[in-house]
């Protein structure tokens, strides 16, 4: 049992962290930088301590600074959200070492997922579809030449320590690929100390499709249906949805099982997702495995009406899954629109600054997820996440619906957000029949400028 928890995190996964310790009777304990002293999840939660100065490196990275802060507090379990800490197998480690309980996968389910190359030759194994082309890391652009060759141009060589868009360069003919061989494994070599990388048949367009697992430490592993990540750009998601807008029962079912022996290829436990794409002829490859909650897991929740973080928070303390695969139930549809301080029209910039005015919206089927209030500052040294609206509506049409009300009602002053952005999204006719891939908002951005 997990009486304490240390959140080792910020914004609004740590007030979203926070709300599921209340409601199980877990005292949560925050840590924060000088960055953040007057952040909602400072406020909310039981004691905060301070661990460093404003920038991430100091404070939220800060393994030492955290682990021992999680001690002289007397906690149970550390909770690291999503990003800084969470994906690093060391820090996983080291809460093992110092007696806590690291609320994620193992260590070394961590690390295996980690390094994309490995993961790509154990899903292999496992008999998960993966992309045609290399089969270990490359040796030589020699090589690179002739697996190419097999699986047909254009190719993307990725860096077997990047993922989630970094590292990886489109080939479009034979011509480039010795010249874009040496530059990725340079960058690779620069980026992540490790200049492995492997070769992919580019697949064209394709969906972004995840699945949620959730496994125990007893061996049961299931799946809780999908999401389309579809709207984003440079590797950003803005909008995602649940349940995919093309999927039928039959390759829900077939993408739900590959992601059951994903997970069990690696002993996973706790919360995971695992990336597919989806090309336009319903062939799904395996692309990563992300060990942790994930920004977008309201959608998933919202159509299942499971708790994500709860269960991690259960599944972390020694408790068995009380729920089967055939217990899971997917209900209506669910939209999430993901509130930056950015400027869509100075391509994205972010923009800390003084929220001077910030009213959410509400009513029938509407969530938000947020930390920010009403003279809160933006500072400039964390990711520009403000706040999630979440829709779910009784069918994809009642949510969208839904969500362009919603947008219509809220107020945020103070900071550009790309909410009118959203607005014409949600009346696009692709958007609105769901005909939409990863293709889909870098056309519109430059189709309409300004926008
Ligand atoms: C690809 C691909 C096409 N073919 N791999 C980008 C993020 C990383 N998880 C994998 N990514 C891609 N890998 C092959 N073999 C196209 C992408 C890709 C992409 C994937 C998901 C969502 C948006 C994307 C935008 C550009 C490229």
């Amino acid at each position: 049992m997990i009486k304490r928890v240390l959140i080792a995190n910020r914004g609004e996964i740590a007030v979203r962290i926070i709300r599921a310790c209340r409601e199980l009777g877990i005292e949560p304990v925050a840590v924060y930088s000088r960055g953040d002293e007057n952040s909602l999840h400072v406020k909310l939660a039981n004691e905060a301590y301070c661990i460093g100065p404003p920038s991430a490196r100091d404070s939220y990275l800060n393994m030492q600074n955290i682990v021992s802060t999680a001690i002289g507090a007397e906690v149970d379990a550390i909770h690291p959200g999503y990003g800084f800490l969470a994906e690093n197998s060391t820090f996983a480690d080291l809460c093992q070492q110092c007696g806590l309980i690291f609320i994620g996968p193992s260590p070394r389910a961590i690390e295996e997922m980690g390094n994309k190359e490995r993961a790509r030759k154990l899903m292999e194994k496992a008999g998960v579809p993966i992309v045609p082309g290399s089969k270990g890391d490359l040796e030589d652009a020699l090589e690179a030449m002739e697996v190419a060759g097999k699986v047909g141009y254009p190719v993307m060589l990725k860096a077997a320590a990047g993922g989630g868009g970094k590292g990886m360069r489109l080939v479009k003919e034979p011509d480039f690929l010795k010249r874009a061989f040496s530059l990725t494994r340079n960058e690779a070599e620069k980026a992540f100390s490790n200049p492995q990388i492997y070769l992919e048949k580019f697949i064209s367009r394709p969906r972004h499709v995840e699945v949620q697992v959730l496994a125990d430490n007893y061996g049961n592993v299931i799946h809780l249906g999908e999401r389309d990540c579809s709207i984003q750009r440079r590797h950003q998601k803005l909008i995602e949805e649940a349940p995919c807008p093309v999927l039928d029962e039959n390759l829900r079912q077939k993408m739900g099982e590959a992601a059951v022996r994903a997970a069990q290829a690696v002993d996973y436990t706790g919360a995971g997702t695992v990336e597919f794409l989806l090309d336009a002829d319903g062939n799904f490859y395996f692309m990563e495995m992300n060990t942790r909650i994930q920004v977008e897991h309201p959608v998933t929740e919202m159509v299942t009406g499971i708790d994500l973080v709860k269960a991690q928070l259960q599944i972390a303390g020694g408790e068995e899954l009380d729920l089967k695969q055939k217990d899971v139930k997917l209900e209506g549809a669910a939209i999430e629109c993901r509130i930056n301080a950015e400027d869509p029209a100075q391509d994205f910039l972010p923009r800390p600054g003084l929220i001077k005015e910030w009213l959410p919206p509400g009513g029938p089927g509407i969530r938000v997820d947020s930390f920010i209030y009403s003279g809160y500052v933006v500072v400039p040294h964390y990711d520009s996440l403000l706040a999630k609206v979440i829709a779910w509506g009784t069918d994809r049409e009642e949510a969208r619906r839904r969500m362009s009300r919603a947008l219509g009602e809220m107020r945020l002053e103070g900071v550009p957000t790309p909410i009118d952005l959203y607005k014409v999204i949600l009346e696009d006719d692709n958007f609105c029949s769901g005909n939409y891939d990863t293709g889909f908002l870098p056309g519109l951005i430059e189709g309409k400028e300004g926008v």
